[in-house]
């Protein structure tokens, strides 16, 4: 978000929209002393909140804080998958719907607590017959069908600690996070449908394997039917394995600060972090959060749009919502596919009650028109949410009247893989909200914006975002790399912890987030590494040199544009351009193809030969270019401008 648009938030500052009494009244929280007696004693606010989980073994102590290393409800032992299945079992939530599964192609499919409690341990008892122990890694690449969920809860019932890859990932990003984790055994899928054809993720997994040697055993899930090939004593047949399981079978008591799950995420380096989260305060701090932000009731009907590759959809499809035994929907599909108005076909058809999106999907929806939500019943909706990046206030005004009917409060919700739960957003029974602003820290959380010495900033002016307390669902470390935990988040502020987000505070204590401060990406609400983007540029033969940046984008919030200097003997014409796209693609996936290549014989430099890449941000997005003075070549953003100004 560029500075003009925040300023024209800020102008929608004095819009703020108080919830309505009805909605108030029945709000899960409606007392906003939660805020001041959480922070009075935030140990006891978060005991009294990991109390609604069911433990084995209650904890002997809540936090124990060596900074910056944290563990949350020491000496307590619990399971994930217990708590997201069987307990519910012994209540009315038994034949509850736990998951509805929309595919791509239409089909459906509704699974039961029961049901799950069935596949889930049938699956349990499928990993450790491959030899899966407690703390082994298994390794996920899948569409977004309920086997995933079946197969990573089951992870979780055994002790075995997950690591999704986001099914649009290419084998080589696949690759480096199967590698990392050392995993013994991957989920994938014989396939998986993307706007009507079949992606190869089969062969994607067989392509990356070819430069592993931790992988023993490959299960394939069918879902398309795809002609595949199986490796003979290495790949098995995920329906063959199921038939002969047995259902049934312990929940491992793991203890609270275990390893639950590993999940890759990019950083300012060409080589992603896997983020490590634990068991006991990530559980607690993801049901807390669902419960109260999406103000959850027994009958409702959630919906979070995201893929389970990511956080979002760990936290907010996965274990939040099972956890409180939600009824949660699993969509395969795509927005436009096969109409503009698959969204909201999907509300009427299972009558969501609650929906959890991003703003750049809102941006496409704003683009295709009003008419497709117009067309379909969404009358069932009382609640919205935002995710992924900060949302423009024209497209949180169009989402509170084209998709909430003006009556559904909205939830922007900020937070980060490394958060692993919400931190700051509205409680919809009590927080008036302002278009643009996910408002304040949640109960328990104290935030802060400082300069770049730690001091706070004066009302109204930008600066860093800081989190000053640990908080139960927070990364316990960088898996295999404590350091660069240590380094990444915990040093640039003495015992804080550094989001790596820019944000303002107005004068009511909202927070406007800014977007990163550091050299990610947010693409479409997916994070990506420029280091890795220029990696993989690098790594085409005709390329000497690359800087890549985000530049503005309508629909996508950022995009990524690419300044590329070839070796000596290399000219440039389209079709280079087309293969260095295409290049990017090939090593990470679609999702981090640049918009925009620009050729340039040099990048603008300082002395030290560090890229200026603010300059080449005022280049690509056409405004005039800032200081140059310290650059070493001072020439080179001129013959640059020349060149690619319309
Ligand atoms: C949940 C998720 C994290 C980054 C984060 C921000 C941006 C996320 C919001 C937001 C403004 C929001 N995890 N971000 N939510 N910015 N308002 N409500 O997205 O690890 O993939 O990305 O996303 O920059 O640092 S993530």
């Amino acid at each position: 978000m560029s500075d003009d648009n925040l300023l024209e938030s800020f102008l929608f500052d004095e819009q703020a929209h108080s919830p309505s009494a009805e909605f108030a009244e029945q709000a899960n929280v409606q007392d906003a002393r939660i805020y001041q007696d959480a922070s009075a004693d935030s140990l006891s606010y978060w005991a009294k909140e990991a109390e609604q989980l069911h433990w084995f073994k209650k904890w002997d102590s809540v936090l124990d804080w060596k900074p910056p290393f944290a563990k949350w409800f020491v000496g307590g032992k619990l399971n994930v998958a217990y708590n997201c299945i069987d307990r519910h079992l012994e209540t009315s939530r038994k034949n509850k719907a736990a998951i509805i599964f929309e595919g791509e192609p239409g089909d459906s499919r509704v699974i039961t607590y029961q049901d799950l409690y069935n596949e889930v341990t049938k699956f349990a008892n499928v990993l450790k017959s491959l030899g899966v122990q407690k703390g082994d890694r298994v390794s996920f690449y899948m569409p977004m069908i309920p086997e995933l969920a079946i197969a990573m809860l089951a992870c979780t019932r055994i002790g075995a600690v997950h690591s999704v890859v986001f099914g649009g990932f290419a084998p080589e990003a696949l690759v480096g996070r199967v590698n990392d984790a050392q995993a013994k055994v991957i989920v994938t899928s014989d396939g998986g449908y993307r706007r009507g054809k079949v992606l190869p993720i089969k062969d994607n997994v067989d392509e990356a394997l070819k430069a592993n040697d931790s992988v023993e055993k490959v299960v394939v899930v069918k879902r398309t039917g795809s002609d595949i090939k199986m490796v003979s004593g290495r790949d098995l047949w995920y329906h063959e394995l199921m038939e002969k399981a047995e259902v049934g079978g312990p929940a491992e008591p793991m203890s609270a600060e275990d390893m639950l799950f590993i999940l890759y995420t990019s950083g300012t380096t060409g080589k992603p972090k896997g983020v490590v989260h634990s068991t006991g305060g990530y559980l607690t701090g993801v049901a807390t959060t669902h419960r109260n932000i999406f103000d959850l009731k027994e009958d409702d009907v959630y919906w979070c749009t995201a893929d389970i590759g990511w956080i979002t959809g760990h936290s907010y499809i996965l274990y939040g919502p099972l956890a409180n035994g939600a009824t949660t929907v699993m969509f395969e599909g795509t927005p436009d596919y096969p109409e503009q108005d698959r969204f909201w076909a999907v509300i009427e058809k299972y009558k969501v009650t609650i929906l959890y999106t991003a703003p750049t999907a809102i941006r496409a929806f704003m683009k295709w028109g009003e008419e497709w939500p117009a067309k379909r019943n969404l009358a069932s909706l009382r609640l919205l949410g935002s995710v992924g990046e900060p949302i423009n206030p024209e497209a949180w005004q169009w989402y509170h009247k084209h998709i909430g009917g003006k009556r559904c409060p909205i939830v922007d919700t900020w937070w980060q893989t490394e958060t692993g739960q919400i931190l700051i957003s509205p409680l919809p029974g009590i927080t008036a909200t302002k278009p643009g602003s996910a408002t304040l820290p949640i109960p328990g959380i104290e935030v802060d914006v400082v300069d770049a010495a730690g001091f706070p900033m004066p009302t109204g002016q930008s600066g860093f975002l800081i989190i000053k307390q640990p908080w139960p669902a927070m990364l316990s470390t960088v898996f295999n790399d404590p350091q660069r935990y240590v380094d990444q988040y915990w040093s640039r502020f003495e015992g804080v912890y550094f989001a790596g987000d820019g944000a303002k505070k107005d004068k009511d204590g909202y927070i406007w987030i800014l977007g990163r401060v550091d050299d990610v990406l947010n693409i479409s609400g997916h994070r990506i590494g420029t280091m890795e983007v220029e990696s993989a540029l690098v790594d085409h033969p005709a390329v000497a040199e690359a800087a890549v940046i985000g530049k503005a984008h309508e629909i996508k919030g950022q995009a990524a544009s690419a300044f590329v200097t070839l070796k000596d003997n290399v000219t440039y014409d389209d079709k280079l351009i087309k293969e260095l796209k295409a290049h990017v693609a090939k090593k990470i996936g679609a999702i981090a193809r640049p918009d925009d290549i620009f050729f340039t014989a040099e990048l603008p430099k300082t002395r030290s030969g560090k890229i200026m890449r603010r300059l080449l941000r005022d280049v690509a997005e056409g405004r005039a270019v800032g200081d140059t003075s310290t650059l070493a070549n001072p020439d080179v953003v001129t013959e640059l401008k020349d060149k690619y100004e319309d």
